[in-house]
C-alpha cells in the first residue's frame, strides 16, 4: 500500500506472548529489510509486555510473555510450542513429578528454569522486574539482530489475571483460578465466567512506559488477546490515557481472523466480556480515539473485508489485508500495512 510515512525513528508494540512475539519479530525483520515505509535498521523498538500471566511456580517467578518475547527475539524460542527454549530438556520435569509435587501440570524446561532462577534470585535481592528484564535482555536481544529493540514490563507491581469458573462443588457455584490453571490445566475448555485482574488497579506503569507511548512516531496494538494481553495492559492505570493522548497514530492488528483467534483463547476472553469474537467486535472494542478509545487504525485479514463499513461507521480506519502470520515476510508485510494505515497516502 502507498504511504505517506515519515522517518519512522521510534515504535512502540503493546505486546502480549506468541502473536504480540511473532509481530515484532516480523516487524524487526521488515525495518532491517526496508519493507516498513519510513522505517529502517536504527529505528528503535520498544514492546511494552504484559505481566498479568506471571506466577509464582516451584518458588520461582514466571513471566511468560515476557520470555517468550525476549526468546523469540534472541531465537531461542521453541517455535512450535511457541513458549519455553527450544532444544530443551525435561529433567528437573520428570525429577518434580517424581515428587508427586505440584503443579505437574505446568512444565518448566531445564534451560527455562534458569531464567526464573536468575529472575527470582535478582527479585529477592531487591531489583525491579524491569531492571531484571534488562540483565536477562542483554543476554537475549544483543545488537546482532542489526535493530534496537527494547522489552518493558508493563508494571514492576503484581499484577495477576484470575479467571472465575463453574464449580458445583463450591457454595458460591464458583471457583476462581490462576490463569495459568484455567490456560495449561483446563486448556480454556470452560467457559470463563469472570475475568479478575488483581492488582490491575494498584499497579504503577513501569519506568519509561509512559515516555515510550508519548514519545513514539507509532503504537502498534498486535495480534495479541485484546482482553488478558493488549487489555491487561491498557488496564494499568495512566497507560490507556496515554494511548489515547500521544501524537502518534495508533494502529492495531486483528486478532480474530475469519471469527475465531488463530491460536490462544481470545475467543472465550472476548465471550466472557461480552464482546463479539470478530474483527469488527475487537476493533470497536478498542474503539475509536476520535471517540473516547484508543484507535486511529484497524487491519483486518482478507477474510474479514465485509467487516471494514462496521468499523469505518465506528470512526476507524480499517483495511482488510492477509493477516497470517506465516514467515517473516508475511509478518512485515502487517506491519509495513499498519504504517499505510497509519499514513495513507
Ligand atoms: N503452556 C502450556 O500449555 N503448558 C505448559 O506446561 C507451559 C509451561 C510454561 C512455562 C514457562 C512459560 O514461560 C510458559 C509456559 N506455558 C505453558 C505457556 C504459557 O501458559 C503462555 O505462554 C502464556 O501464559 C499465555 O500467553
Amino acid at each position: 500500500m502507498p504511504s505517506s510515512a515519515p522517518e519512522l525513528r521510534r515504535v512502540t508494540v503493546l505486546s502480549g506472548g506468541v502473536g504480540g512475539a511473532r509481530f515484532v519479530q516480523g516487524l524487526l525483520y521488515g525495518l532491517r529489510s526496508g519493507v516498513v515505509p519510513g522505517g529502517s535498521a536504527d529505528t528503535e523498538v520498544t514492546v511494552v509486555t504484559n505481566t498479568a500471566d506471571d506466577w509464582w511456580v516451584h518458588g520461582l517467578k514466571v513471566c511468560p510473555d515476557l520470555d517468550t518475547v525476549m526468546y523469540t527475539l534472541g531465537d531461542g524460542i521453541d517455535v512450535e510450542r511457541g513458549w519455553g527454549r527450544r532444544e530443551e530438556t525435561w529433567s528437573a520435569r520428570t525429577e518434580l513429578e517424581a515428587y508427586g509435587v505440584e503443579p505437574t501440570w505446568f512444565g518448566l524446561g531445564d534451560r527455562d528454569i534458569a531464567t526464573h532462577l536468575v529472575r527470582t534470585q535478582m527479585l529477592e535481592a531487591g531489583f525491579t522486574l524491569s531492571q531484571v528484564t534488562e540483565a536477562l535482555c542483554r543476554r537475549w536481544l544483543t545488537p546482532a539482530h542489526g535493530t534496537r529493540v527494547r522489552l518493558l514490563p508493563m508494571s514492576d507491581d503484581r499484577v495477576e489475571t484470575h479467571v472465575a469458573i463453574a464449580d458445583p462443588d463450591t457454595p458460591s457455584g464458583r471457583r476462581v483460578v490462576h490463569f495459568q490453571e484455567y490456560w495449561v490445566r483446563l486448556r480454556a475448555s470452560v467457559p470463563a465466567e469472570a475475568v479478575v485482574v488483581v492488582g490491575q488497579d494498584a499497579a504503577t506503569p513501569a519506568p519509561g512506559v509512559l515516555e515510550a507511548i508519548a514519545e513514539t512516531d507509532l503504537v502498534v496494538l498486535p495480534p495479541s488477546n485484546p482482553v488478558v494481553s493488549v487489555g491487561t495492559i491498557l488496564g494499568v492505570p495512566g497507560v490507556r490515557d496515554a494511548v489515547r493522548a500521544t501524537r502518534a497514530p495508533v494502529v492495531g492488528v486483528s486478532p480474530i481472523v475469519g471469527g475465531s483467534h488463530v491460536h490462544g483463547m481470545a475467543a472465550q476472553m472476548l465471550t466472557s466480556i461480552g464482546v463479539e469474537v470478530s474483527a469488527a467486535g475487537v476493533g470497536r472494542h478498542y474503539g475509536a480515539r476520535s471517540s473516547g478509545g484508543v484507535l486511529d487504525g484497524w487491519l483486518v485479514d482478507e477474510r474479514d473485508a465485509a467487516q471494514l463499513p462496521r468499523l469505518e461507521e465506528a470512526g476507524v480506519r480499517a483495511r482488510a489485508v492477509p493477516l497470517m502470520m506465516s514467515d517473516h515476510d508475511a509478518t512485515a508485510a502487517m506491519a509495513a500495512a499498519a504504517v499505510s494505515l497509519a499514513w495513507p497516502a
